[in-house]
């Protein structure tokens, strides 16, 4: 009888433990570092006051990080010994803003050492960048762990390309627990930033390799984008949302019901009829439901694959194992 009791005690103790590594919480840091949120906001701020256009690339940077190995910042980490990391990756030539990471997390570092993951750091940042541009705010729950592994294949294959249809579109976000409004609301993320042509340029030039364009795509912007991306261009960057690039708000689903999305996965929108009418119903400003659902979505992002409790480590150094 004892052994019985003291069994059932034991598997409820675990099952308490595994509750409580369970999962990410807003304050987890409460106790050990009441600061954080106060701290990464400042030097967030800081950086995106002097250069607003830093906004798009840590906000990408975050979803890239969720989408290759869970939210574990990985993608923050460099290569070592010419082994190739995430950051290697095509996909994520373009990234940049580490600068940011790398300042909060030495304010963080005074603070409170060893405290705070760089996961968690990239989770705030995105969220405060956001906000810092207009754009929602939403509560983070923290309590990531970085992993210790960062694999340049890896993330060429998990991540969505632009040249992606909705079917597998809606797999590739399924696969890790984001629905189709997932998938919608959380491509309203390019209301920011920029792209290379390379990313869109087929659609102009070459769409089924036989020299023809995407009848997806509206002829006149073709026809705009065509005097800044000449064919095999591979430096040009342009204004994924033009006049409101640096400003976080609807313009993006204006943009796409237009048909003048930049990426054929941004045309794919309009491909499904719920992810189209999600796009239709944000046109009228006043009606727009983007920005809760926007907070919503980052939300469950941020907690895809979260290492918790034991596994992994707190990074001294964002780019660097310890
Ligand atoms: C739906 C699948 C997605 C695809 C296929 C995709 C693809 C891309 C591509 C190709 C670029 C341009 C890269 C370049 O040429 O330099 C880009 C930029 C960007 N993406 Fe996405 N993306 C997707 C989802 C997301 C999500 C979920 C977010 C965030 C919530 C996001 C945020 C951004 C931002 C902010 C930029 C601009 C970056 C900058 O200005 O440096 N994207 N995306
Ligand atoms: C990590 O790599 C980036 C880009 O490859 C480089 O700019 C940066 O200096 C490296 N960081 C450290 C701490 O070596
Ligand atoms: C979507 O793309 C995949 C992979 O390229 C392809 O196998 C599939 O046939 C496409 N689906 C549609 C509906 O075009
Ligand atoms: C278009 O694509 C086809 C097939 O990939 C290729 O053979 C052709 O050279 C391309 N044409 C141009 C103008 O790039
Ligand atoms: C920011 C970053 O690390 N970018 C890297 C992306 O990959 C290329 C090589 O493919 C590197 O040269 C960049 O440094």
């Amino acid at each position: 009888m004892a052994t019985l009791k003291f069994l059932s005690f034991l598997i409820l103790q675990l099952f308490v433990v595994a509750k409580y590594c369970e999962g990410v919480e807003v304050g987890y840091y409460k106790k050990t570092c009441p600061n954080v949120e106060a701290i990464v906001k400042e030097t967030t701020a800081h950086y995106i006051s002097r250069a607003p256009t830093l906004a798009a690339p840590l906000l990408r940077m975050h979803f890239h990080d969720c989408f290759v190995r869970g939210c574990d910042g990985s993608v923050l980490l460099n290569s070592t010994k010419g082994k190739q990391a995430e950051k290697d990756a095509i996909p994520n030539q373009s990234l940049r803003g580490f600068q940011v990471i790398d300042a909060a997390k030495s304010a963080l570092e005074k603070e409170c050492p060893g405290t705070v993951s760089c996961s968690d750091i990239l989770a705030l940042v995105a969220r405060d960048a956001v906000s810092l541009i207009n754009g929602p705010t939403w509560p983070v729950p923290l309590g990531r762990r970085d992993g210790r592994v960062s694999i340049l294949s890896e993330a060429s294959k998990n991540l969505p390309t632009p040249f992606d249809n909705f079917t597998t579109l809606k797999t590739t976000f399924g696969f890790l627990g984001l629905n189709v409004k997932d998938l919608v609301v959380l491509s309203g993320g390019h209301t920011i930033g920029m792209s290379h042509c390379f990313s869109f340029s087929s659609r102009m030039y070459n769409f089924t390799g036989k020299g023809d364009m995407d009848p997806n795509m509206d002829i006149n912007y073709i026809n705009r984008l065509k005097i800044k991306c000449k064919p095999n261009d591979v430096t040009t960057i342009v204004e994924m949302d033009p006049g409101s690039f640096k400003s976080f708000d609807t313009d993006y689903y204006t943009m796409v019901a237009k048909r003048r999305g930049l990426f054929a996965s941004d045309a794919a929108l309009l491909s499904n009829s719920q992810t189209k009418d999600y796009v239709l119903s944000q046109l009228k400003p006043h009606a727009s439901t983007f920005f809760k659902d926007f907070g919503e979505s980052m939300m469950k992002m941020g907690k895809i694959g979260v290492l918790t409790g034991k596994a992994g480590e707190i990074r001294k150094h964002c780019a660097f194992r310890n």
